[in-house]
């Protein structure tokens, strides 16, 4: 329904390039809620918790790493279909291959600098949310969109 909830992280990289403001913008202005969002340096022990299903991949050290290098601003959406839709926002996962007009194939070019984080699907969103927020951090509100955003 209209309540589903995403797990959206601008990373170090989008925070040093000065890209907070664009990204929140695009969420912001395609209708979606803004539930909750930190500006905060995590430690590496958390991002390895964050990505342990890729503990096994090469890469994953360097991710982890790089994911606790600077202040990173953790967020959730929500809103109708917004996992799938900030996927598609985001753009794929190699920039290289994002199209233009989504968050990575506007800004980005290089796999390990890709900005942003977005959910998979509604399982891993539940599980992000939980290790990312505590609940009494999760905003209870209702936007003024009113009818104007949902039929
Ligand atoms: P996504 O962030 O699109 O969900 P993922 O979950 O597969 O992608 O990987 C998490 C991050 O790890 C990704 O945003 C960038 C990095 N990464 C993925 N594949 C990589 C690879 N083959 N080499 C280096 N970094 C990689
Ligand atoms: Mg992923």
């Amino acid at each position: 329904g209209n309540q589903e909830r995403t797990f959206i992280m601008i990373k170090p990289d989008g925070v040093q390039r000065g890209l907070v403001g664009d990204i929140i913008q695009r969420f912001e202005k395609r209708g979606y809620k803004l539930v909750a969002m930190k500006f905060k340096q995590f430690d590496e022990a958390h991002l390895k918790q964050h990505y342990i299903d890729l503990a096994d991949k090469p890469f994953y050290p360097k991710l982890c790493k790089f994911m606790s290098s600077g202040p990173v601003v953790p967020m959730v959406w929500e809103g109708k279909d917004v996992v799938k839709m900030g996927r598609a926002m985001l753009g794929a996962t190699n920039p290289l291959q994002s199209n233009p007009g989504t968050i990575r194939g506007d800004f980005c070019i290089d796999l390990g600098r890709n900005i942003c984080h977005g959910s998979d699907s509604v399982d891993s969103a539940n599980k992000e949310i939980a290790l990312w927020f505590d609940k009494t951090e999760l905003a209870s509100w209702s936007m003024c969109t009113g009818d104007n955003v949902y039929e």
